[in-house]
């Protein structure tokens, strides 16, 4: 699988501030925009025939060629790896090049279209009487757990009226969609009946749906619950798992034009936190989230229905947590939006002198401030969602603080 995704965090927007500032006029703005050698792809997984082909067409990192500068990876140690340079328009020529080219290079030239296409913003989703325009803000879901209920009948009518108001609040303080979760996935948690989990959602669903209008999402691996949670009132399957563990759920998303959200995970919960090892990280997600978008398709789902998500905390070490949270960006060659969950996470409770989960609110909004800062996430899911509005409405506006005076409006 031939791979091509930006490695540098230059952001075009940033370049025309600065024509801006330097008081230039429309016209020359769009010119130099265009001539700037502004993008860097790092390719992965190519062939000898594809290597040929980008050191035949460029040896040198000059700029005036008609393709991308190739530079190539350790040939021994890396293999079909190397970084590309250039314009914008260079990587267009390459585009075309490549698919002229014929069949062989198609896979190129597909990698590099969608690396170019990563800048580009997705088509808004619908979710009930809910619009989400990726890009204009963080949007914040709220986590619901339904508690496991006790033996007797009062036990769990206790447990769902609770997680029910507890919805409500959430919705209160301003979530956009809420996670509604009866099978715990804490590390090392042990799977639940389908009847337990039915047991837990349906009511609680029903009980929000009845109440409010927010978007109901399901954190279930399961395609009994998710058919009983959907016909309840339920938008969106959060399938910690990726589709990888029922084939059927992927089925029972489609025929109810239902939305789903993808997670990478590496195990199972049970498993997950034993020895996770990578071979390159964030290559190693984007292969598991781009089988699971293909597992998603095959069955019915359209594109504009799944997000994904790097499973923070699923089978990854402390680093491995830090490094995709750096480098979420780079999942945008995915071209599809990204949910990502640190709330309370363990790597958090390490960070500030192993404070348990209860005392990690802070840290946590820590953690969205700065993905919303880096542009990484398009929806955040927390515990503590007045909380997480706040921080993300400062950290968004920081990030998109464009106006600087009269100077920088022309
Ligand atoms: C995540 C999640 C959990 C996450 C998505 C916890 C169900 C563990 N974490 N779903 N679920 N992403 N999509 O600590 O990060 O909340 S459970």
């Amino acid at each position: 699988m031939i791979r091509a995704r930006p490695v540098t965090a230059e952001h075009p927007e940033d370049l025309v501030l600065a024509y801006r500032r330097m008081g230039l006029a429309a016209a020359a703005q769009a010119r130099l925009r265009e001539s700037e050698p502004h993008l860097r792809l790092l390719v992965t997984g190519l062939g000898p025939q594809e290597v040929a082909f980008l050191q035949s067409s460029r040896a040198t990192h000059d700029v005036s060629e008609a393709l991308p500068a190739w530079l190539a990876g350790d040939a021994r140690t890396r293999p079909g790896t190397g970084l590309l340079s250039g314009r914008a328009e260079q990587f267009q020529h390459l585009v075309a090049a490549a698919r002229a080219a014929g069949l062989g290079l198609s896979a190129l030239a597909s990698a590099v279209a969608a690396a170019l296409a990563a800048g580009v913003p997705y088509p808004a989703l619908t979710l009930g009487d809910r619009r989400f325009d990726w890009g204009a803000r963080t949007y914040v879901m709220g986590v619901v757990n339904v508690t496991p209920d006790s033996f007797s009948d009062g036990g769990r009518f206790a447990s769902t009226e609770a997680a029910i108001a507890h919805g409500l609040a959430l919705a209160e303080a301003g979530a956009d969609l809420l996670d509604v979760g009866g099978e715990s996935t804490r590390p090392g948690s042990l799977p639940v009946s389908v009847e337990q989990e039915l047991a837990r959602v349906v009511p609680v669903i029903e009980g929000l749906r009845a109440r409010t209008s927010v978007p109901l999402s399901v954190d279930t691996t399961k395609a009994a619950v998710a058919r009983e949670a959907l016909r309840a009132g339920a938008h969106l399957i959060n399938d910690v798992t990726g589709f990888s563990a029922d084939a059927e759920l992927a089925r029972v998303v489609a025929e109810a034009g239902a939305t789903c959200c993808l997670m990478h995970i590496q195990g199972t919960p049970a498993t997950m936190q034993q020895a996770p090892r990578y071979d390159d990280l964030v290559e190693d997600v984007l292969a598991f989230l781009e089988a699971a978008v293909a597992r998603a398709e095959s069955a019915g789902v359209p594109r504009g229905r799944i997000l994904l998500d790097p499973g923070i905390g699923f089978g990854k070490t402390f680093e491995h947590n830090l490094f995709l949270l750096r480098r979420l960006e780079e999942l945008r060659v995915l071209g599809l939006p990204l949910l990502v969950g640190t709330s309370r996470k363990g790597f958090l409770g390490r960070l500030v002198g192993g404070k348990p989960a209860s005392e990690r609110l802070a840290a946590t909004l820590g953690s969205v401030a700065a993905m919303a800062a880096m542009g990484g996430a398009d929806v955040v899911r927390v515990h503590d969602v007045s909380e997480a509005r706040d921080a993300l409405a400062v950290a968004d506006a920081i990030r998109r603080g464009e106006d600087g005076g009269e100077l920088y409006t022309r």
